[in-house]
């Protein structure tokens, strides 16, 4: 009241007194008063600017109506539903105190506003109260306590989301029965996020995950996990911040580079597809850096396990070709499959990891003086995955149901044309870059290794290709 009396009294006297008064309030009269405008086009103005206000709102929330990434629906899991049942609590609370306050407001407007016009400068104003420890105690207590009533709510529910594991899932990890508790580590690098799976004595909360062992199982964009099990995500990042979110499954967790997660945990309850995004601003392409996780039944998951734990699949003269070039011999490619593995091995095989065509060729280190990051996605089960660059093109297309060569064509003709980055050395003396590089390969080349990419494990179920579908 004190602060709102004072800037009207500073004002200049006639906009003070009477009428004009008003027009500090609102900025349209002044205008149609200025103009000569008549007061009945200054209403027109008025409900034409909040009917303009209303039905953005409308239009805008309507693009959201079946947003991938809504918090509210789809939830899927015991950690999103635990998060919404919070908010909702939480919006009664915010629901009252507006109430609350729209009401003091309106009763302080009918009980001191100045009825009729025969009104002077003296009598505007109530008269002025200085101190009211009662009210003042009021409207300082109150919210604290409701502030910190919600907080305890806040920190034990975030505890909750925090996993203290237990479970064991048995696996059939490469003929050998594996007890494994339920661990993805999480890797955000710009733009793109990396899934490792360790079934061996990997200590993963002592190490950094810059220094782990090659993972047995490493995906990009897309994670798969068993429904029904309390899966513990350890998340980090490569270079910069990120934030690992999937809405229908647990809230968000940040992805910071040199540290470790407190564990997040994940449950999925149904088979199915949960979609995710950065929601760190990191940079360039960070709105092409999303994430899906595939829900699966045990038996399908286990399956996914086997298929993930074979090298790429080389069959009679072409893994003779190969095991020719690994023993330093130069034999001659006689079909597209060897002119791909000898084009990968001298091309991709600097940055990207690709089981039984050119592991011998790969070092963490190399990739990591080409890259910021010190990773590229490893391609050996590249066809098992359905999307690809971040998860804005697909690998399989979701109408047709074949594979995609258009956009791993134009992917491979210049991957900054589909998703910007800085595939460029920083300077002369710093050779880095962050993203894939213009590799300025042929047209045979390309064909060769779109030929390769595609056969690079077995094309995933049609549910996943379809709901997983970019437009
Ligand atoms: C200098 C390192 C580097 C080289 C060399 C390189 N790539 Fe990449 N590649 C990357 C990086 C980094 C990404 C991730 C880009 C992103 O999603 O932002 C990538 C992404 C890809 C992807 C998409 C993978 C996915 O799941 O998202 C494919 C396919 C691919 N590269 C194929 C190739 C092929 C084929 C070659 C050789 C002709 C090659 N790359 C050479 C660094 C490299
Ligand atoms: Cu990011």
């Amino acid at each position: 009241m004190t602060a709102a009396n004072n800037s009207l009294r500073d004002l200049p006297d006639s906009s003070r007194s009477g009428k004009l008064s008003q027009s500090t309030v609102i900025p349209a009269m002044t205008l149609a008063e200025g103009t000569g405008m008549t007061p009945n086009s200054s209403v027109a103005r008025r409900f034409a600017r909040v009917a303009l206000v209303v039905f953005a709102m409308v239009f805008f929330a309507a693009c959201a109506g079946d947003a991938e990434l809504d918090t509210r629906t789809d939830l899927a899991g015991p950690e999103a539903r635990d998060i919404e049942s919070f908010m909702r609590i939480l919006l009664w609370v915010t629901y009252a105190v507006f109430a609350f306050v729209m009401f003091i407001s309106f009763e302080a407007w009918r009980r001191f506003r100045i009825k009729g016009d025969d009104y002077t400068d003296d009598d505007e104003w109530p008269e002025q109260e200085d101190e009211n420890a009662l009210i003042e105690g009021l409207s300082n207590g109150v919210p604290a306590l409701i502030l910190a009533v919600v907080a305890v709510f806040t920190i034990i529910l975030h505890n909750q989301l925090n996993s203290d594991e237990t479970n064991v899932v048995t696996l059939d990890v490469a003929g050998a029965s594996v007890e494994w508790e339920p661990q993805v580590v999480v890797v955000g690098q710009q733009w793109w996020w990396e899934y490792q799976y360790h079934f061996g004595d990997v200590d993963i909360d002592q190490e950094r995950v810059q220094t782990l062992p090659v993972a047995d199982i490493v995906t990009a964009t897309q994670m798969v996990i068993p429904v029904g099990q309390e899966i513990e995500l350890e998340i980090t990042s490569r270079d910069v911040i990120h934030s690992h979110w999937i809405p229908s499954l647990n809230g968000k967790r940040d992805a910071v580079p040199g540290r470790q997660s407190a564990p997040w945990k994940i449950q999925a309850d149904r088979p199915g597809v949960f979609f995710g995004q950065c929601t760190e601003f990191c940079g360039l392409s960070h709105s092409r850096m999303r994430m899906q996780v595939v829900a699966l039944e045990p038996a399908d998951f286990q399956a996914w396990v086997d298929a993930q734990m074979t090298g790429y699949p080389l069959e009679g003269d072409d893994q003779a070709y190969l095991d020719a070039l690994v023993a330093g011999d130069s034999p001659t490619a006689e079909n597209s499959t060897q002119r791909a593995i000898a084009t990968f091995r001298g091309k991709c095989a600097s940055c990207h990891l690709m089981e039984n065509v050119a592991d011998d060729m790969w070092s963490q280190e190399r990739v990591a003086e080409q890259l910021v990051a010190g990773a590229a996605p490893n391609l050996t089960h590249f066809a098992t995955r359905t999307t690809f660059a971040g998860g804005i093109r697909n690998v399989w297309d979701p109408e047709t149901g074949e594979f995609n060569e258009t956009d791993l064509r134009e992917w491979l003709m210049n991957p900054a044309d589909v998703k910007a980055n800085y595939a460029e050395p920083a300077n002369d003396d710093d050779p880095r870059m962050r993203g894939m590089p213009n590799l300025n390969l042929t047209t045979e080349e390309i064909d060769d290794l779109v030929g390769l990419l595609k056969a690079a494990g077995e094309k995933p179920a049609e549910f996943i290709i379809e709901e997983t579908g970019v437009e």
